[in-house]
């Protein structure tokens, strides 16, 4: 435990009582609802079972439905799997100053920064005495909440379900990936690119340069039929792990989550052409990188919106002791990050890359994330800045529209970073 770690003792709704702990919860084709079901009174809580010992059992599981349902909601509504989750947790003090990360003026996204070049870095070089980093040996399953230096919660070691087919869940979506890398065109195969040498395919809904309104990221026929693949293959293994991510998020950065989700729902109700990607999450697009070796080079996802998190999952087969940390720039931080582990950072603004693998080892990775561009274009009304001040001008309102668009951007970065959590004297405070 490094220096200052603390416990979290969330204040969640134990008194609910009659969940199964259970992580296969998480599999996708069971309501988890269903799954918390009791069958006879003496899995209530005591009030329940006083109260509900003369239902039938459908009854009862209708109650309790209705029950969990609203323990949910008084609790922030994440799962009890999830509340529990927080609850053993041990935070992760880092030395970061988020007000001095740097974002760009609108506040939407994050900055561009050169492009690195192609060295791959070493655990034993970044934590020498050139970097000086700190190596995190994290074992991939316990969730630790990364804190910056007032203690609000930047990101977090997420984990992974602890049901016993998440390796299974693992193994296939690494090997769904490897279907889509042999079966890659290959002009498409070598890619080079801003976060490395590695291809890699994106779905979902984005609004970034060149483009006037939001769209589902397209790809070539080939392409469209191997992402179909991933996205809708009856394993549903992209599925589950793009589920596991959202629902770390919400229990991590609630806030965040319901921008999220606010404004996804917004979106697609304005534009029902718009298709996200999975159902049970709430980013809007993904990327699946390919490998064989994603090893991405020091990096800003600056698209993304600033203050919101992306979610990483490591896949392949490496050893994760030798290779494949997520390396956090900003905060000085080495994470050893194993394959079928998920970490969720604030991409567009903390500088972040990998360790370079061992000669034969296999690592790809499925990330999650929402443009800045569509959180603005919600805000502007479902229009560009462009039009939007055209609007304003032809009806007279440009000065007025201005000063509020003005006072908005200089507040927009102070605002998003207000969404995060904090851990006040051990207890998850949103
Ligand atoms: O694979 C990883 O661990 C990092 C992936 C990443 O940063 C990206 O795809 O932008
Ligand atoms: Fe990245």
């Amino acid at each position: 435990m490094e220096d200052g770690a603390q416990r979290l003792t969330t204040n969640n709704h134990n008194s609910a009582g009659a969940y199964q702990e259970d992580d296969d919860l998480w599999n996708a084709s069971v309501p988890h609802e269903h799954t918390s079901i009791p069958q006879d009174t003496s899995t209530l809580a005591p009030a329940q079972a006083i109260k509900w010992g003369h239902l039938t059992p459908d009854e009862r599981a209708r109650r309790q439905i209705r029950f969990d349902r609203r323990m949910r909601a008084a609790s922030g509504s994440i799962k009890k799997v999830s509340a529990r989750r927080r609850q053993d947790s041990t935070p992760l003090p880092t030395s970061l100053v988020s007000d001095e990360l740097s974002v760009a003026a609108s506040g939407w996204i994050g900055t561009c920064i050169p492009r690195e070049g192609e060295k791959e870095f070493t655990v034993d070089e970044l934590c020498g005495p050139e970097y000086n980093m700190k190596l995190i040996d994290w074992d991939g399953c316990l969730s630790r909440p990364i804190l910056d230096v007032e203690a609000r919660v930047v990101g977090v070691l997420a984990g992974r379900p602890r049901g016993s087919d998440w390796d299974a869940t693992v193994d296939q979506a690494t090997r769904e990936l490897a279907f889509a890398r042999e079966s890659l065109r290959p002009s498409d195969k070598d890619s080079d690119h801003r976060r490395g040498k590695f291809p890699a395919l994106v779905a979902g809904i984005s609004f970034g340069g060149g483009q006037t309104k939001p769209a589902n990221l397209h790809s070539s026929k080939v392409n469209k039929s191997i992402l179909d693949g991933l996205l809708h293959g009856a394993s549903k293994s992209f599925s589950r792990i793009a589920m596991f991510a959202s629902s770390m998020l919400e229990c991590y950065a609630p806030r965040v989550f319901a921008s999220y989700r606010e404004s996804l729902d917004a979106l697609l109700a304005q534009d029902p052409t718009l298709a996200p990607n999975f159902h049970k999450s709430v980013f809007a697009a993904a990327t699946f990188n390919l490998g064989p070796s994603t090893v991405t080079r020091p990096h800003l996802d600056r698209g993304n919106l600033a203050w919101g998190w992306c979610s990483i999952t490591a896949l392949g087969s490496f050893d994760p002791d030798f290779g494949g940390h997520l390396v956090l720039w900003d905060l000085g931080l080495v994470i050893r990050f194993p394959a079928g582990s998920t970490i969720l950072i604030p991409s567009a603004v903390v500088k972040h890359s990998n360790v370079k693998i061992r000669g034969g080892d296999v690592r790809c990775s499925f990330t999650q994330y929402t443009s800045g561009g569509l959180l603005r274009w919600v805000y502007n009304g479902f229009c560009t800045d462009k039009d939007l001040l055209a609007h304003a001008k032809k009806e007279g309102k440009e000065e007025e529209v201005n000063e509020k668009r003005k006072a908005d951007r200089a507040k927009r970065w102070a605002e998003g970073l207000e969404k995060f959590s904090k851990v006040e004297n051990s207890k998850f405070v949103y």
